[in-house]
């Protein structure tokens, strides 16, 4: 269907779906079983200035809009969703310093991200605090000119690999949400340090550690934004990205359509290719249509935040809960279709079924998306 994208839209999709094509689906299979990092591939996107596209001109950046920023998400999850969650993370861990933060820090932090020459992180889940995202016990305390940070953060996307990280922590653990406060906290810096890189179902080639702090000190201003406004920051910053995680389940599910078509035209059963048979026929045509509602509501969205980013959340949690659904309903199905072969580690489809269950459950899971989405109901028809 016609996605009715502009010139400049276009050219975005071209370039991410060339990356695509030429490096993330021949090296996908290699990247995951090997659970390497995919830096060669995150240096392309870097040299075609891929990485620029969330962060605003002033930094060095293209300043893109959310529909940019999907669009070129959506192109990289058809191919694979581990590198574009990489490639995603870096902007994750980039949004708290450009809500949040002082002139001073965007300048320092994000030229380097929007080229591409540092990654970036967000440390925010911990062992006992993933949905309830208020009750983190990481703390942070000011002495003299510096903070010391002490907790473990556990799950955290491009652990290890990047270079730059914004950690929530409590300054004021007697003050709830109120009492949070995000840092960025460098590589190098003593004290820190990230775990083993963890095994996982799917997204392999991208890296999940822990993120450790021994008495890490850090100069004062290093904190983002006033202290204790760290809990809105991460909510807005949830809200920035959602809509890319969406986009990835879009693309994930666009790529599992694609071959469980392709498959099905070549395979002969009975004496026919299956997808003459109405019950194959059936499976892809509501995997099709799945997937274009997906993606309207996906671009529906991107577009809404747009034109209206001070509404971001239920816009944002609507395309992230439907689009991911709908990614795991299809890749179920394109395995589904492709039977045994579908099955086997041999054919790219099993990848996408495994892959595309973290969607529906990382950046907010779609348990708490619904919540999202239901307490916006409930205050719009208070209005
Ligand atoms: N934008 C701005 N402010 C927001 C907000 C948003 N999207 N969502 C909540 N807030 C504000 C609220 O208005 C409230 O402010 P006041 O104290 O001034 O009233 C404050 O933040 C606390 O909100 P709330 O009471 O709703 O927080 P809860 O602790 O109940 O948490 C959910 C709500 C479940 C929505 C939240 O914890 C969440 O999103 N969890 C998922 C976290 C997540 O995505 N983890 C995965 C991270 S992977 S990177």
């Amino acid at each position: 269907m016609d996605r009715f994208l502009t010139e400049e839209q276009q050219m975005i999709v071209d370039i991410a779906r060339q990356i695509t094509d030429e490096l993330i689906i021949p090296q996908r299979a290699e990247l995951d079983e090997k659970h390497e990092f995919p830096r060669q591939i995150l240096n392309a996107m870097a040299q075609a200035d891929l990485f620029g596209l969330p962060i605003p001109e002033a930094y060095g950046g293209f300043g893109g809009s959310c529909l940019d920023i999907s669009l070129a998400l959506e192109e990289f999850g058809r191919g694979c969703i581990g590198v574009g969650t990489a490639f995603a993370a870096s902007a994750l861990g980039a949004y708290p310093i450009m809500i949040g933060g002082s002139e001073e820090m965007k300048e320092k932090y994000l030229p380097d991200v929007a080229s591409g020459e540092k990654f970036a992180a967000f440390g925010l889940t911990e062992a006992n605090a993933g949905s309830d995202a208020s009750g983190i016990q990481t703390t942070a305390v000011l002495d003299g000119e510096e903070w010391v940070l002490n907790g473990t953060k556990q799950w955290i996307t491009n652990g290890g690999e990047a270079q730059i990280y914004t950690v929530v922590a409590m300054t004021d653990k007697s003050r709830g949400p109120r009492g949070a406060s995000i840092f960025v906290v460098e590589e190098n810096d003593p004290g820190f340090s990230c775990g083993l890189k963890e095994k996982k179902m799917g997204i392999r080639t991208s890296s999940t550690t822990e993120l450790i702090f021994k008495d890490c000190r850090i100069p004062a201003d290093r904190i983002v934004g006033r202290k204790g406004t760290g809990f809105i920051t991460v909510m807005k910053t949830l809200d920035s990205s959602r809509p890319g995680i969406a986009a990835l389940g879009v693309g994930l599910a666009q790529g599992a359509l694609d071959m469980a078509v392709t498959y099905a035209k070549q395979r002969e059963q009975f004496g026919k290719p299956i997808i003459s048979f109405q019950a194959v026929q059936h499976m892809l045509a509501d995997m099709a249509t799945q997937l274009e509602a997906a993606r309207a509501l996906t671009y529906a969205a991107a577009r809404h935040i747009d034109a209206h980013p001070k509404d971001m959340s239920k816009a944002s949690s609507m395309c992230k809960v439907y689009a991911t659904d709908v990614a795991m309903k299809v890749a179920t199905d394109a395995v589904q279709v492709m039977g045994g072969y579908g099955y086997m580690c041999e054919y790219p489809a099993e990848k996408m079924m495994r892959d595309a269950k973290i969607l529906q459950i990382y950046e907010g899971t779609n348990q708490v998306q619904r919540n999202v989405i239901g307490q916006e109901l409930n205050k719009e028809y208070n209005r």
